[in-house]
């Protein structure tokens, strides 16, 4: 019995690939994952955590995660704290709270990274996003992201929904230097 697809479906599936593929392109930042996220907490992940060195750092060990801060989101679009300060080389459980009624989200970065990001929800505010940096916390729930900060500096943390950045809802992360890596 013959089990290869009609020659429509096909060329859906070629057509959705191809759309797919023009997204990732265009958008490599926000297209990097297919899974739909906007509604569920970012707790559970589905595949194993891509470790990609970022100019802000890279995504940590749960068990090397000796410190953990809480961070509250509200809609008054303010980070509470909205300064946060870290060595060098320290991996950072932040559990991030949403106190609004509305979706929030934590996303870590350069203040360049965050902007252009933040630019480019406003002009496709469904695009999908999804990185090892970023929590997107639904009104009362709570999100989770281990992060290690290997890069000494100042660095950004900032919800990209669209208008949210743009309403200041953004906090800053001090990486002090000489810390063990
Ligand atoms: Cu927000």
């Amino acid at each position: 019995m013959n089990q290869a697809r009609t020659p429509s479906s096909s060329r859906r599936a070629a057509i959705r690939r191809l759309a797919t593929a023009t997204a990732a392109a265009t958008f490599p930042l926000l297209a990097t994952r297919a899974q739909a996220h906007t509604d569920k907490p970012h707790t559970a992940r589905t595949g194993p955590v891509v470790k990609e060195q970022k100019d802000w750092g890279i995504a940590g060990d749960a068990k090397r995660a000796k410190r953990s801060i809480a961070v509250g989101m509200a809609d008054n679009m303010r980070f509470t704290p909205a300064r946060i300060e870290v060595r060098q080389g320290e991996t950072v459980k932040f559990v991030v709270r949403n106190d609004g009624k509305q979706m929030h989200e934590f996303v870590i970065g350069t203040k360049a990274e965050n902007a252009k990001h933040a630019e480019m929800m406003v002009k496709f505010p469904n695009m999908e996003h999804d990185e090892p940096y970023m929590a997107h916390v639904p009104p009362g729930k709570t999100g989770e992201i281990i992060w290690t900060f290997n890069r000494a500096g100042e660095f950004e943390f900032a919800c990209l929904i669209a208008g949210h950045y743009q309403g200041g809802m953004v906090g800053t992360i001090l990486v002090a230097p000489g810390g063990k890596p």
